[in-house]
């Protein structure tokens, strides 16, 4: 699509794009309100925290990254773990 905003997750030192379906999936949770909800990224489920903004590994829950909405141009390391430049 040709969506102006975009979301990502906290890597090491930057920031990923999400991948296009959890992306959506994401944008929808976000557009009708929901505090939070429940995903599978990555052959794991994790809670998408949008009262405080962060993703939470379901079965460990000290494995969190703080995610932004913000414009897809927004400096990145990849999408989802693929390296660009
Ligand atoms: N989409 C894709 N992979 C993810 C996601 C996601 N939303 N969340 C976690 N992983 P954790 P640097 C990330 C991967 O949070 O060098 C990046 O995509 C996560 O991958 O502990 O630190 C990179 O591939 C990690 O491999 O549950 O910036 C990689 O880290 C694994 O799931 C290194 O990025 C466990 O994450």
């Amino acid at each position: 699509t040709c969506e102006k905003y975009a979301w990502f997750y906290e890597g090491r030192n930057g920031w990923w794009q999400y991948d296009v379906r959890t992306n959506h999936e994401i944008e929808e949770g976000y557009r009708s309100k929901k505090r939070s909800f429940e995903l599978l990224i990555a052959g794991y489920m994790y809670i998408i925290d949008l009262d405080n903004m962060l993703q939470i590994r379901r079965s460990d829950p000290s494995r969190r990254r703080r995610i932004k909405r913000d414009l897809v141009t927004a400096p990145k390391k990849g999408i989802a773990g693929l390296k660009i430049m």
